[in-house]
Order: structure tokens, then C-alpha cells, then sequence
């Protein structure tokens, strides 16, 4: 039997990670076998540590998004499958990446149809970042936020908790004016609003059916280029135990001194010890524990997870970032022993394959 795939796609810190796994939640819960791809351009994933720490069944695309790196999207699909044969694959694209039906789900319909079924696109929209700005037809970030909304087929407006009902309102308009055709669910990770919703289109028979939409990859290309991409893990050892929530906080509220709300589309920390996981995001200026796994405090060896995706140089970016983690690190007495970092601007999307589902000749 084919294994259903649902892709949820979204702008960074949208929410992608956190509605996944409350999925994946659910539906385990419920006896579902459910498995998750995650995917992004660097290495060292807060989102797959985070997601593998709730016991999740995670396979990861890294170093580049699915649609260049279709070929390995598959070798986890087929991977997970082999493995567990799970009924549900939840696939978390890279928040920059769009173009998502000509490039994932036209593919997998077109040259996978008996081994895999694709649930309609699903996208994320983070209610506050449309509330903050809107749509600017200047900036090229938004050619981008606009083009994953015209593409989906669901868009999520999520964060509802958030904003007012007449806000809400307002971004229903802004958003069924970019996409007349799409459903829209209004959902928070806080409430739980909507999540039903979401889980009863995972769960249906529903699929794919819609045409992509045009795009100009030189527009596409300069957005995702706008973002600086960093990603850094670093080790040290605590003799006495450390509350990670102080270093999380300080690391975060570096991020938050040095750079705009508005560019910030996402920071991620993730704190582990032998005993104890703690993850800390800042999205806009928004601060916010997303998980405390064993305890706050850490102990022993610990392995701190750091992701930033910033509008800015990587140059700058770069050495922002290790001097927020140096400084936050030294400011609690701890010894660094270790760090790997990279960080580096997304190059042009060149995707494995762009097509058509409906040109394609029938079974
Ligand atoms: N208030 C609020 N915060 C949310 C909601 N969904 C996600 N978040 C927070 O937004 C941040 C980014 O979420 P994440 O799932 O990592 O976003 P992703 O980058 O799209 O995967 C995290 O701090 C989440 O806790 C929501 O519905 N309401
Ligand atoms: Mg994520």
C-alpha cells in the first residue's frame, strides 16, 4: 500500500516543527505509526534533536532543500518505510523553500505513485508576522511568504492565540486575497485551536491536486540569499549542575540586542545534558521555551545546539553568534571545550526536478 506523505511548509518559525510534532503526538497516540523528514540547507539541527527527544522516528535532508535534494528526500522516505512502515510521513521543508508542487509533490505523484500518496500542501503562516507588516510588493522577502501562500493548497494561520478576533479577520482577508482557493484553519500551538482541523485533512483521502503557481527563481534566488544561515554546536562539561534556561535566555536575548525583530526569522537553542534537553526560540522578538525535557538544569557533558536564520552578512552573522555564545558561556563560569560552526547565505535553488503532475501521460 502506498505511505501517505503530508508536507508542511511555512516561513521560518512559522511553527512548522511544533505543529508536527503535535501531530506526530496525536496520531502516536491514537496507534498511528508516524515517521518525520526534516530538511535544511546546514547541518546540526535544533528541529531534529528536538523531534528525536520526543521519540519521534526522524530522518533528516540536509544541506540543501527537498527540491535539490530530491533524491535523497526519497532515500529517507524509502528509508523510514523500509524501517518502520509508517502509515503518516510528515515532511518539514526549509521556511525558505517554495515552489513546493512542481518541484516535491509533482515528482513523488508523478514518479512514485505506487509507493507514495501526497496529502494537499500545507502551508504555515505565522499570524503575527502578517500582522506586524503585511505584504510589502518591494521587499523580496515577501515575494517569497506570498508565494508559498498562493501555492497551498491549506494555509494555517497560526499563532492566533497571539492577536485579536478583528486582527484575525484582517489576515483572513490578506491572505484569501494572495490565495482565493485555499482553505485557511486558524490554529495555535497554545490553545489548540484548529489542530483537529489540520489532523482530519492529514488524515483523509484526500491529495494533491493543485497546479503550481509561476515564479521568477532570480526574485525567489535574492530572498533566500538575503538570510544569513548559521548553525553552530558547541561542548563543554559542567561540573555542577547549570540552569540551561539562563544560558538559553542570554544567547537569546543576545540575538535580540543585535539585530531586528524584523530580521530575525528565526534563533534556536537546544541545550542537552545526559538527563536534561532544553530548547529556547526567539521569533520577531518573541521569546519562548518550546520544550524542558528531564529537568532545567544540565549536567555532565553538555552539547548546546545553536541555529539563526537572520537577515544579515554570514560574515556578521557568524561572529555575532559565537560571541553571543562565548560571552553568555563565560558569563556563567563555564569552560568551552569544543564548536563546530558554518554560516553561509543559501545559494540558488536548482531543483532535481520541476514538472507538472497533469501534463503527465496516466497509468
Ligand atoms: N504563541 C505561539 N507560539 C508558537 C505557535 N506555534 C509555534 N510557536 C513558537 O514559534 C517558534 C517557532 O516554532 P517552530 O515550530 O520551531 O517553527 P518552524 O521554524 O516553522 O519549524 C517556537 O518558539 C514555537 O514555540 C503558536 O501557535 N503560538
Ligand atoms: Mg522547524
Amino acid at each position: 500500500m502506498a505511505t501517505r506523505i503530508a508536507i508542511i511548509g511555512g516561513f521560518l518559525g512559522a511553527g512548522k516543527t511544533t505543529i508536527i510534532n503535535k501531530i506526530a503526538k496525536s496520531l502516536t497516540d491514537k496507534g498511528s505509526n508516524v515517521a518525520i523528514i526534516m530538511n535544511d540547507q546546514g547541518e546540526a539541527l535544533v528541529d531534529t534533536r528536538y523531534t528525536k527527544a520526543m521519540g519521534m522516528e526522524t530522518a533528516e535532508v540536509l544541506r540543501g532543500c527537498f527540491c535539490c535534494k530530491f533524491p535523497e528526500l526519497m532515500i529517507s522516505a524509502r528509508s523510514l518505510v523500509g524501517r518502520n512502515a509508517p502509515d503518516i510521513i510528515l515532511a518539514e521543508p526549509v521556511g525558505s523553500c517554495t515552489d513546493l508542487l512542481a518541484t516535491v509533490v509533482a515528482p513523488l505523484k508523478v514518479l512514485y505513485p505506487k509507493e507514495f500518496t501526497v496529502a494537499p500542501l500545507i502551508i504555515l503562516v505565522d499570524a503575527e508576522r502578517v500582522m506586524g507588516k503585511g505584504f510589502d510588493p518591494e521587499k523580496i522577502g515577501d515575494y517569497l511568504r506570498k508565494h508559498q501562500i498562493m501555492e497551498a493548497e491549506y494555509v494555517i494561520l497560526s499563532k492566533v492565540d497571539k492577536i485579536t478576533a478583528e486582527e484575525l479577520e484582517e489576515i483572513r482577508y490578506v491572505v484569501s486575497e494572495i490565495n482565493p482557493g485555499a482553505e485557511t484553519i486558524t490554529y495555535s500551538a497554545i490553545t489548540g485551536r484548529g489542530l483537529d482541523k489540520v489532523i482530519s485533512v492529514i488524515l483523509s483521502d484526500k491529495v494533491s491536486d493543485k497546479s503550481p503557481v509561476d515564479i521568477d527563481y532570480d526574485v525567489y534566488a535574492k530572498a533566500e540569499a538575503e538570510l544569513g544561515w548559521y548553525n553552530g554546536t558547541y561542548h563543554f562539561h559542567a561540573k555542577e549542575r547549570l540552569d540551561s534556561y539562563d544560558m538559553a535566555k542570554r544567547i537569546m536575548q543576545g540575538v535580540a540586542t543585535e539585530f531586528d525583530a524584523e530580521d530575525i526569522a528565526h534563533a534556536k537553542v537546544m541545550i542537552q545534558s545526559p538527563m536534561s534537553a532544553m530548547k529556547m526560540s526567539i521569533v520577531l522578538s518573541n521569546m519562548t521555551v518550546d520544550a524542558v525535557m528531564g529537568s532545567r538544569y544540565a549536567e555532565g557533558d553538555v552539547v548546546l545546539t545553536v541555529n539563526a536564520r537572520i537577515v544579515a552578512p554570514p560574515d556578521v552573522l557568524k561572529d555575532v553568534m559565537r560571541t553571543t555564545v562565548q560571552r553568555s558561556l563565560m558569563q556563567m563560569n563555564v569552560a568551552m571545550e569544543g564548536f563546530n560552526d558554518d554560516c553561509f547565505s543559501p545559494s540558488r535553488p536548482n531543483p532535481t526536478h520541476r514538472m507538472r503532475a497533469e501534463i503527465l501521460p496516466k497509468e
